[in-house]
């Protein structure tokens, strides 16, 4: 099972993940991806499914027209894994 991230390995995660800010009260990560247009969101949110399934890690979102807000955390950690950074890199990518 997926372990928590020590605070040095957090910190040097989280400063490499730009995009990336710590959501309040909860040990967790959110970026907002603004496309544009529904089919290109929809499209990273497509390609982005195929990877967390493989993974066996799932993205939590929210998709309204271009925009996928994303909320990442380990659930079985309780709070930000190896595993969240992956797929927060992995997003980065194929959102271009
Ligand atoms: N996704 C996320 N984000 N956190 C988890 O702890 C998690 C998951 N656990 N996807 C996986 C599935 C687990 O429930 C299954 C049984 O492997």
């Amino acid at each position: 099972m997926a372990q928590k991230l020590t605070a040095e390995a957090r910190k040097a995660a989280l400063g490499k993940l730009v995009h990336w800010s710590e959501v309040p009260g909860r040990d967790a990560i959110t970026r907002k991806f603004t496309f544009k247009n529904f089919n290109e969101a929809f499209g990273f949110m497509t390609r982005v499914a195929l990877v967390a399934e493989k993974m066996d890690h799932h993205p939590e979102w929210f998709n309204v027209y271009k925009t996928v807000e994303v909320t990442l955390s380990t659930h079985d950690a309780g709070g930000l894994s190896e595993l969240d950074i992956k797929l927060a890199e992995a997003m980065d990518k194929l959102a271009g």
